[in-house]
C-alpha cells in the first residue's frame, strides 16, 4: 500500500499539529480546538462527545482534540486564531463578540430572554444576522448551547439590587460589566477558570452567573447565597473556519455537520437539566439558595430596562427589526 505521512506544523502556534495521512483515496486529519471553560463543565462534556461522533463517523479520518480552560488560546483570543486560520474550529461566549455589533449582546440583555422557551425564539430570531456577519469573516456557526439561566451569587442576602454597592462584582462581557456599574457596584472582568483565584484574593466578592458555574467554581469556598433570578440566558458559540471546513471530504464535511446538529440538540437539553442538578449541589454544599424578593427582581429589572434601552439606541433600526423578528 502506497501510504505516507505528512506533518505540517502551523505558522506559529507550538502544539498545534496537523497531521495528515494519504493512503490512496482516503485522508486523516487531526484538528486542535480551543475551549475556555473547564473539563467538569457541560459545554466541554458536550464538546467532547461531538468530537467522539465525528471521529466514529468518518471512521478516524478527522480527529479533533479539545483543549479546555483556556490552555491553548486564551478566551478572548479564540475567536481570533479561528478567524486567521491558527486554528479551525473553537468554542467561545458570544456575548464577547458585542463589541462588532449589538446582535451579539441579546443574549445577554437582562429579562429579555429568560427561560428556554424565549431562548429557543431568540436564536432562531438572531441566527440569520449572525450567520450574515460570521460568513463575511470566513467563519461558521456549527452549533450554540445556552448556559443555564443567571443568578446572583453574594456573601449574603442581597434584598435589592442596591445591597451590591460597592461590592467587587465579577463581570464576564461588556453587559455583565454594565449590569454592575448601574446596580453601583465594582465591576472586574475574569475567566470562570480563575474564579477560585479571584474570589481567594478578594478581587471579587459576588457575581451573576448559572448554576453550572457556581458548581464549577466551588463558590460555597467563598459565597454563601444564590439568588435564583433567572435574568438571562447566555450562550456558547462552536465556531468553525469555513475554509478549513471546505478542505475536508464531502463525506467528512457531512459528518462534522451532522454531529454539530446532534451537539446543538444535546447541548440544549444539558442545560435545562442542569439548572435543578446545579442548584441541589450548591444546596449541598450548604449555600443558601434564595428565591429572589420582589425588591431585588424589580431593581433588577430596573437596570434591565435601563441596558435594553442603551442597546436598542447603539443598535438602530436593525435592532428594532431582530426584536419583532423575536417577539
Ligand atoms: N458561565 C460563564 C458564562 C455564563 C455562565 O453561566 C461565566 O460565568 O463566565
Amino acid at each position: 500500500m502506497n501510504t505516507f505521512v505528512i506533518r505540517s506544523l502551523r505558522a506559529g502556534l507550538t502544539g498545534a499539529l496537523a497531521l495528515v495521512i494519504g493512503a490512496g483515496s482516503s485522508f486523516a486529519a487531526s484538528w486542535d480546538m480551543p475551549t475556555p471553560y473547564p473539563d467538569a463543565t457541560f459545554h466541554t462534556v458536550n464538546i467532547k462527545k461531538f468530537a467522539e461522533d465525528v471521529k466514529a463517523a468518518t471512521n478516524g479520518d478527522l480527529t479533533i482534540k479539545v483543549h479546555s480552560a483556556g490552555s491553548l488560546f486564551k478566551h478572548k483570543q479564540i475567536k481570533k486564531a479561528i478567524r486567521s486560520g491558527q486554528v479551525p474550529i473553537g468554542e467561545f461566549f458570544m456575548g464577547l463578540l458585542a463589541n462588532e455589533n449589538p446582535v451579539f449582546a441579546m443574549d445577554t440583555l437582562p429579562f429579555l430572554a429568560s427561560d428556554y422557551n424565549e431562548a429557543t425564539k431568540l436564536w432562531a430570531a438572531t441566527k440569520p444576522k449572525i450567520d450574515a456577519l460570521l460568513e463575511k469573516q470566513g467563519l461558521m456557526v456549527l452549533f450554540s448551547v445556552p448556559w443555564p439561566p443567571q443568578g446572583v451569587y453574594a456573601k449574603k442576602l442581597i434584598n435589592t439590587a442596591s445591597d451590591l454597592k460597592g461590592i467587587k462584582f465579577r463581570a464576564y462581557n461588556a453587559s455583565t460589566t454594565r449590569l454592575a456599574e448601574l446596580a453601583s457596584a465594582v465591576p472586574t472582568q475574569i475567566e470562570v477558570a480563575d474564579l477560585a483565584q479571584g474570589f481567594a484574593t478578594g478581587r471579587i466578592e459576588a457575581m451573576i452567573t448559572s448554576p453550572s458555574t457556581g458548581v464549577s467554581g466551588k463558590a460555597w469556598d467563598y459565597l454563601s447565597h444564590f439568588h435564583h433570578t433567572q435574568a438571562w440566558i447566555p450562550k456558547n458559540v462552536v465556531v468553525i473556519n469555513k475554509a478549513a471546513l471546505a478542505k475536508l471530504s464531502p463525506a467528512t464535511q457531512k459528518a462534522v455537520l451532522a454531529a454539530a446538529a446532534k451537539a446543538e440538540k444535546r447541548g440544549w437539553d444539558m442545560s435545562k437539566a442542569e439548572t435543578d442538578s446545579k442548584i441541589a449541589v450548591l444546596k449541598k454544599n450548604g449555600v443558601t439558595i434564595v428565591t429572589p424578593s420582589t425588591a431585588l427582581m424589580g431593581s433588577l429589572k430596573k437596570i434591565g430596562a435601563t441596558m435594553s434601552a442603551e442597546w436598542a439606541k447603539k443598535a438602530g433600526d436593525e435592532g428594532q427589526m431582530l426584536l419583532k423578528a423575536y417577539k
